[in-house]
């Protein structure tokens, strides 16, 4: 049985990353049936509950206020119409629903106990709730918490030597000091990245060495693969291939045994049968619905036929959590 680590060396981590793939897919297969039900796959939904006009210059992002994107920008959704969402997530088959703002950071303002009441409302539907909202405090960590928060998703998108390339209007070490903010709150954390940035593998290499040297790993970890968009820096970056995804989350499945690996963003440029694959190296969640936050998903049907064909189970809510503590309301 592979334990639980938080001291691994980044000699041993390019090791893995660079084993041969089909050996990798096996290890992560194993180290992934050690520890969980390999058949269960977390369905979750995504919505945008505040769109574009950020300040920030993430060069991924179609949500940035400096680059021309098709993105129409909008204000905070009202609260009624996000719990509608919420609900036709619920009955769709999801079980985690996780809002996303384009802020730099959470203000306290009316705008955030807005937000608070949201997470309030989605948490007495049953479902695990999760916010994306950028940068937090740890007063605002306990805030959400309070309000029911289950989750929070903090990307580390990259590694610290490739960091400044892509964002400059934050550090790493912000990035980590959220985290951490989070963890104080008793917030389960997730926390991943993109690839077909234009980084090098050393780059993929160190951010997962990162994730997985935390004090404790994020409970989620998400592998997208970047999703260009016109007009954002990295329109024109070329797509990565299906092995290149594999080899990371075989990696992080390895590293982070009983962490949460969510083929994320990407998915709609990927078959069933590359879509297997991930499943195989040890991903066992995905986003449904139409949408990401602002770029398109694979559509509801195909994934339910992709789960019969696969014989994939979805996975219910708050599994592994203590019960009592995340009990709906209603
Ligand atoms: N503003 C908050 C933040 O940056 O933390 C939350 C929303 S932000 C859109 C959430 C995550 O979406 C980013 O950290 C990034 O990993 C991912 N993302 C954004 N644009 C993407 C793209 N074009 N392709 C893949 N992932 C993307
Ligand atoms: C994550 O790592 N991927 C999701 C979720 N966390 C918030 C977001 C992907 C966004 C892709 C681009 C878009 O749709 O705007
Ligand atoms: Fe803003 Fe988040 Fe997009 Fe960066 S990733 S530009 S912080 S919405």
């Amino acid at each position: 049985m592979s334990i639980i680590r938080n001291n691994w060396t980044r000699e041993e981590v390019t090791e893995i990353f660079n084993t041969p793939v089909l050996d990798l897919i096996y290890q992560a297969a194993t180290v992934h049936r050690e520890h969980n039900d390999a058949q269960e796959v977390q369905v979750c939904t995504l919505l945008s509950v505040k769109t574009g006009g950020c300040p920030e210059d993430c060069s991924y992002c179609p949500q940035a206020a400096r680059y021309q994107t098709d993105v129409e920008v909008h204000k905070l959704l009202p609260t009624t119409e996000v719990l509608q969402r919420a609900l036709e997530a619920k009955e769709a088959g999801s079980t985690r629903f996780c809002m996303g703002a384009a802020w730099r950071e959470v203000r306290d303002n009316r705008d955030f106990d807005r937000v608070l009441d949201m997470v309030k409302g989605v948490n007495s539907l049953g479902l695990e709730v999760c916010c994306t909202l950028g940068m937090l405090t740890e007063e605002q960590a306990q805030k959400l918490k309070d309000a029911g928060l289950y989750a929070y998703n903090h990307n580390l998108d990259t590694s610290e030597d490739h960091y400044e390339e892509i964002i400059s209007t934050r550090t790493y070490d912000d990035r980590l000091n959220t985290l951490e903010n989070v963890r104080k709150a008793d917030i389960s954390v997730c926390s991943g990245g993109i690839i077909g940035l234009g980084e090098k593998e050393e780059d993929r290499i160190g951010m997962l060495l990162t994730l997985a040297n935390l004090p404790e790993h994020p409970e989620s970890v998400p592998v997208n693969a970047l999703v260009p968009v016109e007009g954002t820096p990295l329109e024109e970056q070329p797509r990565v291939s299906v092995w290149e995804m594999v080899r990371m989350i075989a990696t992080a499945r390895i590293l982070m045994p009983k962490a949460m690996v969510r083929l994320s963003a990407g998915r709609v440029r990927m078959n069933m049968e590359e879509q297997a694959l991930c499943f195989m190296a040890g991903a066992n969640s995905i986003f449904a619905g139409d949408k990401l936050l602002t770029t398109p998903n694979p559509d509801v049907v195909e994934d339910k036929e992709m789960f019969q064909t696969l014989n994939l189970k979805p996975r219910e809510a708050f599994k592994g959590a203590a019960a009592e503590k995340y009990e709906a309301i209603s």
